[in-house]
């Protein structure tokens, strides 16, 4: 069975409760795909105070988290001493990557989190957003991720949703029905629509091929809306979508799609 083990370095583990325990986390958990364990960064931080941050050399202000109760707490958390050039080399001889969650980082795409994928364990740094002192990028992690372009107060968030993202990926996560789900419309196309029951809600109807139990018509159909969709809102996401001829002959005869999302907001 495959299995990955994470580990978060934080200075709000509280955060994580609800999300860690609900739905297909919370399964993965209890049936052993994963393993979570959480580490308040201020458990490492030197001194009765257990100072975690400070002011930043050159001014500026904003507070910026100091280097040594997180290196305090990969060594304690991984039981090895990070060496003088510091733990990227680590790397190379089977330790972990080490994964600052930053808005500086590589863009999650679904992508990167298939190569994560490919370790056992994964240490996860959620940063402030303030920012960490340069040396924790220099000599300490090996890779940095941002979940996309906007601003989050902390790394925290970010951590969630990489956690979720690799879970769903791990064999035998995900039932049946999901995996199948996900197989064939995972191929870098947007969701056709979905409808369920009642055939007809406040006058509006259900379109009539869905319930012609026709599966072939019904399955062209998904197809094509997948198709027209990906074109009006994310036409970027085509460049590598998996195409058959008949779908690059379908979208020829569509043309240019102007977007069906607000406009005020698919703009900006
Ligand atoms: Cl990983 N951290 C913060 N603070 N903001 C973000 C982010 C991460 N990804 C997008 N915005």
């Amino acid at each position: 069975m495959t299995s990955i083990h994470f580990d978060i370095l934080t200075l709000f583990p509280e955060m994580f409760a609800g999300v860690f325990e609900a739905t297909i986390i919370g399964r993965a958990r209890e049936a052993g795909n994963v393993e979570i364990a959480l580490h308040n960064i201020r458990d490492y931080a030197p001194g009765k105070h257990r100072v975690t941050d400070d002011t930043p050399y050159g001014g500026g202000g904003g507070m910026i988290m100091k280097p040594e109760p997180i290196f305090n707490a990969v060594e304690a958390v991984l039981g090895v001493e990070i060496p003088g050039e510091g733990y990227p080399s680590l790397l190379e001889q089977g330790y972990p990557p080490l994964i600052l969650l930053t808005p500086q980082g590589v863009l999650l795409k679904q992508a990167v989190a298939r190569q994560l994928l490919a370790h056992e364990r994964l240490v996860l740094i959620c940063g402030r957003y303030e920012g960490v002192d340069e040396r924790i990028r220099q000599y300490l992690v090996t890779h940095e991720i941002s979940i996309g372009d906007y601003v989050l107060s902390g790394g925290e968030i970010a951590a969630m949703v990489l956690v979720d993202v690799i879970t769903r990926l791990i064999p035998g996560v995900l039932g049946n029905a999901e995996a199948t789900h996900k197989d064939s419309h995972s191929a870098g196309l947007l969701e056709y629509p979905h409808y369920t029951r009642p055939a007809e809600f406040r006058g509006h109807g259900v379109p009539d091929i869905l319930l012609s139990g026709h599966h072939a018509n019904v399955q062209q159909w998904q197809r094509r809306q997948s198709l027209r969709r990906t074109l009006a809102r994310r036409p970027d996401l085509l460049a590598n979508a998996e195409l058959s001829e008949a779908d690059r002959v379908y979208l020829a005869d569509l043309g240019d799609t102007p977007s069906d999302l607000n406009s005020d907001l698919s703009d900006s």
